[in-house]
């Protein structure tokens, strides 16, 4: 058994504002030279730039991807993997601060927020670690004639092309890279250019960890350029993407050429359901919550919330004034509640919906602007919002604003309001708030949504599966089916007469 190597403390070069990108252990430029800015949506200003990186870029890093994979990587025990994982896991929690702060800074998630989700991701990494160990095929009882043993394997698929977006940039990097360092697959993971620098730092904790050079690659450019470049590559075995359903569509056509594996996890408009029973106290915060956090930039963002009729315009009224107590602001300050928008892109997209939503009809309840006061005017800010009134053919409940934007839609009843919640093509997520145990059940059978939580959101543990149904996507993240994403397997007979 070859022990993994040793763990090294190279910190990635930092020239002014410039960063690098990682390939093959080292920290490169793109081939062109060409670079990109990244900014603090904040504050507007440029923090930092990162290697435009394009097609020859991507050809190099999955050149070291498959040389690493074929090399020396292939001959790393599952316990050795699992060291390695957990090493990376123990570095997390040392440099988990430093990471925090490099997702606030570059996407604007509120500091309470990215330094809450440690355990969330250092147990995904824990998780994986375990599972390095634990993969195995099965002897199989066949019925050929004479005497013939057969088995299966289980097999790492390859080389996983990871494209990732710009919303929970740690989350979503260790998603990918986890299970392919648990299962023996190497990466070239392409971060968002909204917000590439955390995955660099990652990198570098990799590389700190003693992950051998090519095992993980991050190659740092725009999506048409180096993610289209991944995506069509020959010598990559498998994409795995999160991002919008037009992009993923295009990742599948992509893929195409080599039928490389795909597995994706795409937007949503998940429905919220709140029953007259709920206690209506807990769920307020819940529901709201479950749009704003994150400023609405969250894939299971319970935008459309359905809410009995009785209770619909007491609960609209709370959700409101909660909605108006939220502490806006600069991330980076603890107090803030709700941070910027990613870009100024994102923020004209929100601000579109805002417009459409009162031009169909809908009653804008709080909210609904750009806020400009202050220090406020230098960032991307939108007030938490919540438009009433909606009715299910308006912009505003079919389509993923990614803001915070929540439409209120009244019912009344159950088998009224599952019809309405599945009516959509996506199916992601799902909220149920009810007392009642039966119509817990009930709906939680009934709602086409690859995750649903009843008397909670957001609940997401490694151990369990987590992905889409309709154009949410397809493959899950997380539990034992995540892992089965990333091998192969492998019939095998052998005959022993
Ligand atoms: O997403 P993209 P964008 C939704 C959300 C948001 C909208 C646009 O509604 O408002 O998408 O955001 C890379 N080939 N979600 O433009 O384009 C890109 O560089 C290969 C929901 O940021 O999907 C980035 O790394 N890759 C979502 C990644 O794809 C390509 C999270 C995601 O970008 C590519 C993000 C191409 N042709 C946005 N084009 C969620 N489900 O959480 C782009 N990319």
């Amino acid at each position: 058994m070859t022990l993994a190597q040793a763990p090294v403390a190279l910190r990635q070069p930092i020239d002014g504002r410039h960063r690098k990108m990682f390939v093959d252990g080292a920290w490169v430029d793109a081939r062109s030279g060409r670079t990109m800015e990244t900014r603090n949506p904040a504050t507007g200003a440029v923090i930092a730039t990162v290697p435009r990186g394009d097609r020859q870029d991507v050809e190099l890093a999955v050149a070291a991807a498959r040389r690493a994979f074929d090399g020396p990587w292939s001959r790393y025990k599952p316990y050795e993997r699992q060291v390695l994982l957990l090493r990376i896991a123990d570095l997390f929690e040392k440099h988990w601060e430093e990471i925090s702060r490099s997702d606030t800074t570059d996407m604007g998630m509120p500091i309470v927020r990215t330094l809450a989700n440690r355990n969330r991701v250092i147990g995904m990494l824990r998780y994986y670690a375990g599972m390095a160990t634990s993969l195995h095929g099965e002897t199989v009882e066949n019925s050929l004639p004479g005497e013939i043993v057969s088995f299966t394997r289980k097999e790492p698929v390859g080389v996983v092309g990871a494209i990732i977006p710009w919303n929970a940039p740690t989350a979503a990097s260790i998603w990918k890279i986890g299970p392919a360092l648990a299962t023996g697959c190497t990466v070239v993971l392409k971060p968002s250019e909204e917000a590439p620098l955390t995955p660099l730092l990652i990198a570098d904790i990799m590389n700190e960890a003693g992950v051998p050079p090519g095992v993980v690659n991050i190659v740092t450019g725009t999506g048409p350029e180096a993610g289209a470049a991944l995506a069509e590559h020959m010598g990559v075995d498998k994409i795995v993407f999160t991002g919008s359903t037009a992009t993923g569509q295009s990742i599948v056509r992509a893929s195409a050429g080599n039928l490389k594996r795909v597995s994706l996890e795409l937007g949503g408009k998940s429905p919220v359901i709140v029953c007259a029973d709920a206690d209506l106290d807990r769920v307020v915060p819940v529901a709201a919550m479950s749009v704003f956090a994150n400023s609405g930039q969250i894939c299971i963002a319970g935008s459309r919330l359905f809410v009995e009729r009785s209770i619909h315009d007491e609960f609209v009224a709370r959700l409101a004034a909660y909605a108006e107590g939220l502490r806006i602001g600069d991330g980076i300050d603890p107090a803030t509640e709700i941070g910027p928008l990613v870009s100024e892109k994102q923020l004209q997209r929100v601000a579109s919906y805002l417009q459409a939503g009162t031009a169909e009809g809908a009653t804008l309840v709080t909210g609904g602007q750009r806020l400009m006061e202050g220090a406020l005017a230098a960032g991307n800010f939108v007030a938490p919002t919540v438009f009433a009134s909606v009715s299910d053919d308006m912009r505003i409940a079919r389509e993923e604003i990614f803001g915070p934007v929540i439409s209120a839609l009244p019912f009344d009843t159950l088998d009224e309001a599952v019809e309405r919640a599945n009516n959509t093509p996506y199916g992601l997520a799902a909220g149920v708030f009810t007392r009642n145990v039966a119509t817990a059940h009930q709906l939680s059978r009934k709602i086409r949504a690859g995750s649903v939580w009843v008397n909670t959101y957001h609940a997401i543990d490694p151990a369990v599966p987590f992905g889409g149904y309709k154009m949410s996507g397809y493959g899950r993240e997380g539990g034992a089916e995540h892992l089965d994403e990333y091998l192969n397997t492998k019939g095998v007979f052998i005959k022993i007469d």
